[in-house]
């Protein structure tokens, strides 16, 4: 199974020997093995007998003919190498970063050759092209590529036997959005960490991705940044998703015009109308706080929300609303349910 992925970014074209380095879901430079990354490096050229990646970028850069005469970006063969215990995939792309995948000891990269080979030319040469000069850029380039790459694994290769519902190890991609201050990271933190602290308060930025291990699936869930600055970026969090979450804060009225436009602009988008709908109506406990399970003027305040954000318009798409206090953990489980069990029916 594949468990990390990396890109490895030369500084700048004199410096051979300095590289930016990204990875996910986790960092693949630990303490105690900094050099790691000049042993991949060393690897994958000493694998390499055509195409060295830190030494044919001399060569290139005279005859620069790929590059100048279309854009594309040359891709390599990934080659297999195994550093300490680490079962590594590499593909150089232009002579100037390598791709990598971390699998498993037991794994065999040759399964995964074709569509690594596929996917980074696909990402690069047929869709809208990564430039990797931003960091954002480049994140939401390689987590996407992960994605896809764990998927043909856990769904082709393992050949996951069936369990409840759906099948274990499913990767799911979780798009969660709403305006700022919701408390969309705070859910975040809560289901990644199991903790609430009320002075937690850093408004998102870029976006930010966790991945989580439920007992039913596999989910990297996309927290994206709600201040209207950064709302230009939800469209590119939304590519690929197989749910979307929106989050309100019920207790915040004032800002009810401003999330339903921001709600309708979004969810009207082409190409989006099957995916499943759960929306969250947040923060629960300020406006309840003496009893959150007194069902009956909670099933009123539900109605007046659906009212007001006009969700009974929301014609065949699959939805559903929950009351949630990310603070007192309410529904918290609950909503795990929701987003599996509404991904379920569409498949
Ligand atoms: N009372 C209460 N406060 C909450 C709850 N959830 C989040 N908050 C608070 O709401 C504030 C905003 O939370 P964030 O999680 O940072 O909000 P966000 O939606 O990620 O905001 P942006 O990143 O700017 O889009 C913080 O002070 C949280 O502590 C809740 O269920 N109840
Ligand atoms: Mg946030």
């Amino acid at each position: 199974m594949l468990s990390k992925i990396f890109l490895l970014k030369r500084k700048n074209s004199h410096d051979l020997n300095r590289f930016d380095i990204y990875s996910y879901p986790e960092d693949i430079v630990k303490k105690g093995n900094k050099d790691i990354v000049s042993k991949i490096i060393y690897g994958h050229d000493h694998g390499s007998l055509i195409e060295p990646c830190s030494e044919s970028i001399k060569k290139l850069d005279d005859s620069n003919v790929i590059n100048n005469s279309s854009n594309l970006f040359e891709i390599g063969s990934p080659i297999p190498q195994i550093i300490g215990d680490q079962n590594i995939y590499t593909i150089c792309i232009n002579s100037k970063m390598l791709i990598g995948l971390i699998f498993e000891k037991e794994d065999n990269p040759f399964d995964y050759k074709e569509i690594f080979e596929d996917l980074s030319n696909e990402l690069l040469n047929t869709e809208k092209s990564c430039s990797f000069e931003d960091e954002m850029e480049i994140e939401n380039f390689l987590i996407t590529l992960f994605i896809d790459i764990k998927r043909y694994g856990d769904e082709i290769l393992e050949k996951v036997t069936e369990t409840s519902f759906r099948p274990a190890g499913l990767f799911t991609k979780v798009f969660l959005f709403g305006i700022d201050e919701v408390g969309k990271s705070s859910l975040t933190r809560r289901l990644k960490t199991g903790q609430f602290n009320d002075n937690f308060f850093t408004p998102t930025r870029k976006f930010n991705i966790e991945y989580l291990q439920k007992k039913e699936g596999g989910m990297s869930l996309w927290d994206m940044p709600g201040q209207a600055l950064f709302r230009k970026k939800w469209l590119i969090g939304l590519q690929d998703s197989n749910i979307i979450v929106y989050m309100i804060d019920i207790a915040n009225q004032l800002r009810f015009e401003e999330s339903k436009k921001e709600f309708w602009d979004i969810i009207t988008r082409n190409g989006i109308k099957d995916i499943p709908l759960l929306i969250l109506g947040n923060k629960v406990d300020l406006i309840n706080n003496l009893n959150h399970d007194k069902k009956e003027p909670l099933e009123r305040t539900k109605k007046e929300i659906i009212e007001f954000f006009k969700f009974d318009k929301l014609a065949n798409r699959k939805w559903e609303f929950l009351f949630t206090s990310v603070k007192t953990n309410y529904n918290i489980e609950k909503l795990i349910n929701s987003i599996f069990t509404l991904i379920s029916t569409i498949n």
